[in-house]
């Protein structure tokens, strides 16, 4: 008799063209670019169907120009459902979760961050789906303001705020995985998105860098409250966004090369202390992982393309994005996702 799958293994993702139609076992879509004139119309509905709840816009420009969408796929049928600001799809297993909100309603970004995240650790606390595992956090402008006023900082402080609010969140337990980039709308719009399950994953920390949760107190008055990684239960590795950073200290300022060379040694590292702890074997990228590169100038994509081609291979699914990332010095940044076989 053949063992019931790990949960993970309900659990895909994979990038898909725009038109492809919808199955009801679509937990979430994530289209990139706004310049979507091509899609719509598909009677069964498609992937990029702006009457989908399932189908989240982000407005980060496509720079490998191929009209996919991110999509993360369970078993069985969908149900959806909307909690206060949260609009949520559920299988049985998984969740996965958005909200937007107008900073314009609150007095800063600290406390739309703060709102956003009581909202979302509210909301999971008394759910099905307590363990959140990854959340993408689209912040507008998110390097405006100098210092400790930095945005990225501002939402770095009302993030730590909520957590500390909420005992069973933290170090100890895991924060979630995490991306945190620019969000392109034009109005400040506080964009969260994430996936949550029934059963917990493993926080999984870099052998090379320090834990974003000691950074030290030059990066701002809250340290950033995220896991380089969560581990799903069966093997699914959620990378979190991952950056030319050694230590602490943001590396290569200012040459986009050397800075990816950097990133990608630090997600190898990443990988291959996931696999060390669950003893896990495939270190190596293939044509099931996931790559999102974001790149801060769009004019370094031919380089990054051709360092990726040469460094992880054409194999592996892979899309770059035009985006601010957090730290004003980084050019590049990549989150992946990776099945661990044993
Ligand atoms: C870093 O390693 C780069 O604040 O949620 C990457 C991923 C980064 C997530 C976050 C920040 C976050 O510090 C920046």
């Amino acid at each position: 008799m053949l063992a019931s799958p790990a949960v993970t293994e309900r659990l895909r993702t994979s990038f898909a063209p725009l038109d492809s139609p919808v199955g009801d076992d679509v937990l979430a879509a994530t289209v990139f670019s706004h310049e979507a004139g091509t899609l719509t119309q598909h009677p069964g509905g498609a992937i990029a169907n702006v009457q989908d709840p399932r189908c989240m816009r982000i407005g980060l420009a496509d720079l490998t120009g191929a009209g996919l969408a991110e999509v993360w796929r369970g078993n069985g049928p969908v149900r959806f459902g909307t909690a206060g600001s949260i609009r949520y799809v559920e299988n049985g297993d998984y969740l996965a979760g958005w909200l937007d909100l107008d900073e314009a309603r609150y007095s800063g970004l600290v406390e739309t961050t703060e709102a956003a995240y009581a909202a979302l650790l509210g909301f999971h606390a008394s759910s099905a789906y307590p363990h959140v595992w990854r959340i993408w956090n689209y912040i507008s402008a998110i390097n405006d303001g100098a210092g400790d006023e930095e945005r990225y900082r501002l939402f770095c402080v009302g993030r730590a705020r909520a957590l500390a609010a909420v005992p069973a969140a933290g170090p100890g337990i895991g924060y979630p995985a995490a991306t945190a980039v620019g969000n392109p709308s034009g109005a400040r719009i506080l964009r969260l998105s994430w996936i949550a399950a029934r059963e917990p994953g493993l926080a999984i920390e870099s052998p090379r860098q320090l834990s974003a949760y000691h950074y030290p107190r030059r990066y701002g008055p809250a340290s950033p409250s995220f896991s380089r990684a969560m581990l799903a239960p069966g093997g699914l590795l959620l990378v979190s966004g991952t950056a030319s950073i050694v230590g602490h200290e943001t590396r290569h300022e200012g040459d986009p090369v050397s800075q990816l060379h950097e990133t990608l040694d630090n997600l190898h590292a990443l990988i291959e202390r996931a696999c060390a702890t669950g003893s896990f074997r495939n270190t190596r990228l293939g044509a099931d992982s996931l790559l999102r590169v974001y790149l801060r100038h769009h004019e370094d994509r031919m380089a990054v393309e051709q360092v990726l081609r040469t460094r992880v291979g054409s194999s592996v699914p892979t899309l770059i994005l035009g985006a601010d990332i957090c730290r004003s010095g980084l050019l590049v940044e990549i989150e992946a996702v990776h099945r661990l076989e044993r």
